[in-house]
């Protein structure tokens, strides 16, 4: 069984997600997403539209995902890997090398993000209407 982690907001849940959770998942058979928890959103400087059990029930509710768990900070990483038996770690490669480090206990993988789709995006072209 080999499992996949990755991590994020995914507010406004969207097709660069989907691909992303869909290229994860095809690299395992089991794939786990840490959906950042509103608290943690104010760390990294984000305001999510959904908050996050609303985010949470949305991912979930992807056919690519196994398991959603709550990211609540940053160091938490090493411990979701050891604690749930992940093989492969992945983020979209806006994150490239930063999470290099987690090396020493699994596969760390970036992956291309989807180009001229994001939740800014979204926000911004709405807006304008
Ligand atoms: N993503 C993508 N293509 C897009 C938009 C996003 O592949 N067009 C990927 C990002 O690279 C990321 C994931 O989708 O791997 C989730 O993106 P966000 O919700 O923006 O997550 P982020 O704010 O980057 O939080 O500890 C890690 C952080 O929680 C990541």
């Amino acid at each position: 069984m080999k499992t996949i982690i990755t991590y994020g907001t995914f507010d406004l849940f969207h097709y660069g997600h989907v691909r992303l959770l869909h290229r994860l998942k095809m690299l395992g058979d089991r794939l786990i997403v840490g959906v950042s928890t509103d608290e943690f959103n104010a760390l990294k400087g984000k305001a999510a539209f959904f908050n996050y059990q609303q985010r949470a029930e949305i991912v979930a509710a992807c056919r690519h995902v196994d398991l959603v768990v709550p990211e609540t900070h940053w160091q938490q990483k090493p411990q979701d890997i050891q604690r749930l038996n992940v093989d492969i770690f992945g983020m979209g490669n806006d994150w490239q090398g930063k999470f290099d480090s987690l090396a020493n206990l699994c596969e760390v993988i970036y992956l291309d993000r989807t180009g001229h789709i994001s939740t800014t995006e979204i926000k911004n072209s709405l807006s304008l209407e």
